[in-house]
Formats: structure tokens, C-alpha cells, sequence
């Protein structure tokens, strides 16, 4: 599993907790990859405390505040068949229970995508940010064919299907696992999803307004690239 984490030692040590508990009482084999980047808190020293208590914590650390690169090297540095993707603040193991049967039966797809707007899925965020994740979908299956309702937010997936994928992921930040998605997509890789409950531990910590803007520059950027490699 690999665990995006940037300023997170109020909410790191609770989370791992309760997710190596949950993985270690099903009896399956895991590793928890922490994947710290640019804190300014203690965050990679909690980390490293946990990895020090918990043989199955493994901490990784770069420079640079990166979400999207944190995902894209924890996920290259994974050693699982299976590599699920949480955030310390969003997480389900009822989600990663079922996307690990998925992925793990005959002709199992690549990617497995907890949408947060499948049908049966049940989003408990403010309508704004529900707002954005609509026009957000909405722009992916217009403007790219996107297969899927969603790309943000848990994601389970195998390995070695979609290693040489993220190989060839250049956005970092927020725009890498919806780069992920539309690449695996392209090249054949059977993508699904699954409905989720979203019910976040705390309130977003970047202003909505400054999202959105980021979100459509990066959208523009990403087209663009897409279609320079498709000539
Ligand atoms: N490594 C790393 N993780 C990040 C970064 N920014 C956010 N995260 C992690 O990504 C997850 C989601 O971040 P959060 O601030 O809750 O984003 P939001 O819910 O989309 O507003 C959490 O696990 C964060 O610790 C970053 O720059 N680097
Ligand atoms: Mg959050």
C-alpha cells in the first residue's frame, strides 16, 4: 500500500494504525509504503517512529512537496503484486477488500478506481468540492474519453500491468493518477471502478477556488501534451 503523506503528524499515526491493523488481522501479506515529501512538521519523524514500532512500515522521503510524485515513486518502489493507493485523511478496507478480490480473479482488470461518482457510491463532502469532482469528470469524459466517472482517491492496482505505465507519467501533483489513468486506458489496459462511501477525516486543506483554477490549467496542459504524443 502506499500512502501519500505532507504534513500529516496529527493523522499519520492513527491512520497506520488502523490500516495495519485491519491488513494484519486478514492475514495477507503487506507493506505500508509512507511516502513523505516537503513537510514542515515532524511528519517523517512520526513516519519513521512507525517503521521503527511496525515491521510492515516502510518510509520513504523526498525534497520536494509532490503529491502526485509521492504516488507515482511509492507506487515504482512497491513491491506488492497488488499496490493499493489511500490517503492518510480517505481510506476504506472494505474498498480494498473488494478491489483485491477483483484484481486477484481470472482476467482481472489493471486498475481498480473507488469513484466517488459511480453509480451506488455516496459522497458526504460540501457541495462544492462534490461540484468540482462533477466538471472535473464531466471535462475528462468530453475533452479526453475518459472510461471511467473518476480519478482521483483510491485506487487499487497490479503492478506489473501498469509499472511501465507510470514509467511514462510526466505530471506530477494533483494531475499524476488522473496522467495514470488515461495513459493505462490508452494503452489497453482494462480500467473499473467502484462505488465508495467518501467520507474524509478532515476538511480539505486547499482552498476550493485555487483547485479549481489548478485543476482546469492543468486539464489544458495535459490535452496538450496527450495530443502532441498522438501525432
Ligand atoms: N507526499 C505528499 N503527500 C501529499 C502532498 N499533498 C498532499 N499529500 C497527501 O495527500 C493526501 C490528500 O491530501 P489532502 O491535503 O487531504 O488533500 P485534499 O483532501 O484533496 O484537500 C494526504 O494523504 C496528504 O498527506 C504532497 O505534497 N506530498
Ligand atoms: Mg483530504
Amino acid at each position: 500500500m502506499v500512502l501519500p503523506a505532507h504534513n500529516e503528524s496529527s493523522f499519520l499515526r492513527r491512520t497506520v494504525g488502523e490500516l495495519a491493523g485491519g491488513l494484519g488481522g486478514a492475514g495477507r501479506p503487506f507493506e505500508l509504503l509512507v511516502v513523505e515529501n516537503g513537510s514542515t512538521d515532524d511528519t517523517l519523524a512520526v513516519a519513521e517512529a512507525l517503521a521503527a514500532e511496525e515491521p510492515s512500515v516502510r518510509v520513504l522521503s523526498l525534497p520536494e512537496a509532490d503529491y502526485g510524485g509521492a504516488l507515482r515513486t511509492g507506487l515504482l518502489d512497491s513491491r506488492g503484486d497488488v499496490v493499493v493507493t489511500f490517503d492518510v485523511d480517505y481510506y476504506d478496507l472494505a474498498f480494498l477488500d473488494q478491489a483485491v478480490a477483483l484484481l486477484s480473479g481470472p482476467g482481472a482488470p489493471a486498475i481498480v478506481v473507488g469513484s466517488k461518482r459511480a453509480s451506488g457510491s455516496r459522497d458526504e463532502r460540501p457541495w462544492a468540492r462534490r461540484l468540482v469532482t462533477a466538471v472535473f469528470s464531466l471535462m475528462l469524459r468530453g475533452g479526453f474519453g475518459l472510461g471511467v466517472s473518476d480519478t482521483h482517491g483510491m485506487k487499487a492496482l497490479r503492478r506489473d500491468a501498469v509499472e511501465p505505465v507510470a514509467r511514462s507519467c510526466r505530471f506530477g501533483a494533483d494531475l499524476f493518477d488522473t496522467e495514470l489513468i488515461l495513459r493505462a486506458e490508452r494503452a489497453g489496459l482494462a480500467v473499473v471502478e467502484l462505488p465508495v462511501v467518501v467520507q474524509e477525516r478532515r476538511p480539505s486543506r486547499t482552498p476550493i477556488a485555487r483547485r479549481a483554477a489548478r485543476t482546469v490549467l492543468g486539464l489544458a496542459r495535459l490535452r496538450a501534451t496527450l495530443w502532441r504524443e498522438r501525432t
